[in-house]
């Protein structure tokens, strides 16, 4: 048993910035930023975990919250975290309307403990309650998940940390966990369409940017981030000012040997990646899913009778068909669709009108300037909403700054020792902790 490592409270309420104080032997916690901890307690020499699936409402960013899935009030829910070595007991409740129940991914267990219904164990119904128990002799990053296919696509995610029994080496000042996830909605809608292809809402552990909390290191502390993904894209995760080494993936910590450097790593569906780099450089630097369609927020076809002044674009207010742009009459490949097959948002390619039709077009001796507008309109001061994401993690961020933020993006704000003073003062006057 190793109830000194991280037991109870400590762990939720502590101050993460003090870690770099833990003894030589303990590694330190791993901070979900945004989402927070599972709790637990002990029963003899179990560790128990209490998990409740249940609708949440999640606010993605400020003024648009999301009805999803997930656990004890948020998606994704609250991490798990143990050490090598311990047993754990995850008494399960079921607080959604239809059946499910929760995949240890990555565990090596008991059949009857892997979480598959009809196979290892029956469903949990609405209302039922499952005990999950076993002991964890791997360590690395991990996660828990529904194993039912569309409510993984909802917001049913978490994160579960197996700490080491001696902390990796070289040893890191603060460890991070990222989750990956994806969402389509409609614009005016809360419900995501899980069988959507195209995701307009991206999110680092629940939350868009510029909401995201920023990472906040003090320069030439060594950082690992582990970043989790569960949709249906892989994201190419990239980081900018520094070359990382990529040290652990799903399963286990890497060998040094097979460790490699880059400044993105891809984060495929299922996976988990753990990354570490020394924050030698101050700098607020971006760390963003790098596909250009997960750098923004909200991403729809322009649509509305303000964009429809030539020709017939989509009609705001057009049925889920139409708008989220599933097949509705001929096959896949018919004169209707064939052309708008892939990335289509709307109905498509063939009936959308140009944006260079809009109000906001420019025109030259030859006509309509093409492409215009992209990004003008997009991004930028004009859609800057620093007072609404303020926090002490955010403090001398230019003004802005909210602006040119969207998606799975965030800042790690690599800042001296003294402006990251300031920020642990701004803390301690919020009255929270860290990391929510
Ligand atoms: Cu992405």
């Amino acid at each position: 048993m190793s109830a000194g490592l991280f037991a109870g409270k400590e762990l939720l309420s502590a101050d993460r910035e003090t870690t770099t104080t833990l003894p030589e032997t303990v590694s330190p916690p791993v901070t979900t930023l945004d989402v927070g901890d599972l709790p637990f307690t002990w029963d003899a020499d179990v560790k128990v975990f209490n998990l409740v699936a249940e609708p949440v409402q999640q606010v993605i960013v400020p003024g648009k919250t999301l009805d999803l899935w997930g656990f004890n009030g948020s998606a994704p829910g609250p991490t798990i975290q143990a050490n090598e070595g311990d047993r754990v007991r995850i008494a399960f409740t079921n607080h959604l309307p239809e059946p499910t129940a929760i995949h240890w991914h990555g565990l090596e267990l008991p059949i009857e403990m892997d979480g598959v219904p009809g196979i290892g164990q029956k469903l949990v119904m609405p209302g039922e309650q499952f005990r999950y128990e076993f002991s964890l002799h791997q360590n690395g990053t991990f996660f828990y998940h529904s194993h039912m296919a569309m409510q993984e696509m909802v917001g049913m995610l978490g994160g579960f940390i197996i700490h080491p029994k001696r902390p990796y080496v070289p040893r890191v000042d603060k460890d991070y966990l990222i989750a990956l996830q994806e969402y389509a909605v409609l614009p005016n809608s809360s419900i995501p369409n899980s069988m959507n292809m195209e995701f307009n809402w991206l999110t680092f552990n629940g939350k868009s940017g510029p909401a995201s909390t920023p990472v906040v290191v003090r320069q030439n502390e060594r950082i690992r981030i582990r970043f989790i993904n569960l949709g249906m894209d892989h994201h190419p995760i990239h980081l900018h000012g520094f070359t990382f080494w990529e040290t652990g993936r799903e399963g286990a910590r890497q060998q040094e040997s097979a460790w490699t450097r880059g400044n993105t790593v891809l984060v495929g569906v299922a996976q988990a990646k753990d990354i570490e780099f020394v924050a030698d450089r101050v700098g607020d630097w971006m760390l963003h899913c790098h596909l250009p369609h997960h750098m923004m927020n909200q991403m729809s076809s322009t649509v509305g009778p303000m964009t429809r002044s030539v020709g017939a674009g989509m009609q705001a207010g057009a049925s889920m068909e139409e708008a989220m742009g599933m097949l509705g009459d001929g096959n896949a490949t018919s004169e209707n669709y064939a052309p708008s097959l892939g990335r289509g948002l709307g109905v498509g390619s063939t009936t959308d009108t140009s944006v260079t039709n809009s109000p906001l077009s420019i025109r030259d001796a030859n006509g309509q300037l093409p492409l215009f507008p992209q990004d003008a309109f997009m991004e930028g001061p004009m859609m800057a909403v620093d007072k609404q994401v303020q926090k002490p993690e955010t403090y001398g961020l230019p003004p802005g700054w909210s602006g040119f933020e969207g998606g799975m993006m965030t800042l790690v704000r690599v800042v001296s020792p003294s402006q990251y003073d300031k920020i642990l003062e701004l803390k301690r006057l919020q009255g929270g902790g860290a990391g929510r």
